[in-house]
């Protein structure tokens, strides 16, 4: 029988991306003097790499390898700017906030309601997590959460599944008993590797990726004045969206 939903958090709990990640970096760049400035569509390329620090030393390689090879520290740097962009990050998730995508606040409500255990597999820093459940659903909702995986806690991040495994071996539970909740084909990856079946939502960012593996692909979580609809699945229907029968 399931026992727990785990939840990634970026794109799937809420659509952080663009008007908040990005943000966050930009006026972490600006604040360092940096002359750095990530379009949504540039943004959009770095996302295939998953972590903030990974993906600015990413940048740095792909667009920046000049400015690189004269970086005395770039590890030091590097960590410098992802420590100032989480403080932008955050204080975005404070004011003006970023709200919860559909249905998430219903599942999650209805989960614990059924005494489901909750638990957050994410390559997100662990104070992004706190912030954006405090500022949704208030300074208790951490505790909500059997489990919460989070950032540098496994050294390979999504696609690897190692999160997956961290918050399954912690949850004490096997992965069949288990549901997991991705919106994107770094993320579907590494919960399939783990065993996991997996309930994607895509964003504007991932709704191209490959999700031949997943359990359903749907356009949000649903809620009762607007229930989800499923995508279905290349060689179905493309992806338009059909209706679900009542
Ligand atoms: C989300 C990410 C994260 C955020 C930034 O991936 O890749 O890197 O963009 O987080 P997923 P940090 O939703 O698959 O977990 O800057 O805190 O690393
Ligand atoms: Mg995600």
């Amino acid at each position: 029988p399931l026992r727990a939903l785990i939840f990634d958090v970026d794109g799937t709990l809420a659509d952080t991306e663009r008007d908040g990640h990005r943000l966050a970096f930009n006026r972490a760049f600006a604040e360092a003097g940096l002359d750095w400035a990530w379009d949504p569509a540039l943004y959009g390329d770095l996302l295939a790499v998953t972590g903030g620090k990974e993906r600015i030393r990413h940048y740095l390689e792909r667009h920046r390898p000049e400015e690189l090879s004269r970086l005395p520290a770039p590890d030091a740097l590097i960590a410098r700017l992802h420590a100032a962009k989480t403080r932008h990050y955050t204080a975005l998730l404070a004011d003006p906030g970023i709200p919860f995508r559909h249905g998430v606040r219903r599942l999650i409500e209805e989960a614990r309601a059924e005494g489901l255990r909750l638990a957050i597999a994410t390559t997100t820093t662990p104070a992004n997590v706190t912030a954006l459940l405090a500022a949704g659903f208030g300074r208790d909702a951490e505790s909500w959460f059997a489990v919460i995986g989070a950032g540098d806690v496994v050294p390979a991040k999504k696609p690897a599944p190692d999160i997956y495994y961290y918050v399954l071996e912690r949850l004490g539970l096997p992965a069949e008993a288990c549901l997991a909740f991705e919106d994107s084909e770094n993320g579907l990856r590494a919960a399939t590797a783990a065993g996991l079946p997996t309930i994607v939502t895509p964003t504007d960012y991932s709704r191209d990726h490959d999700f031949r593996d997943a359990l359903a692909v749907l356009d949000h979580l649903g809620d009762r004045d607007r229930p989800c609809r499923v995508l279905a699945p290349p060689g179905l229907n493309g992806f338009d969206l059909v209706d679900v029968p009542a």
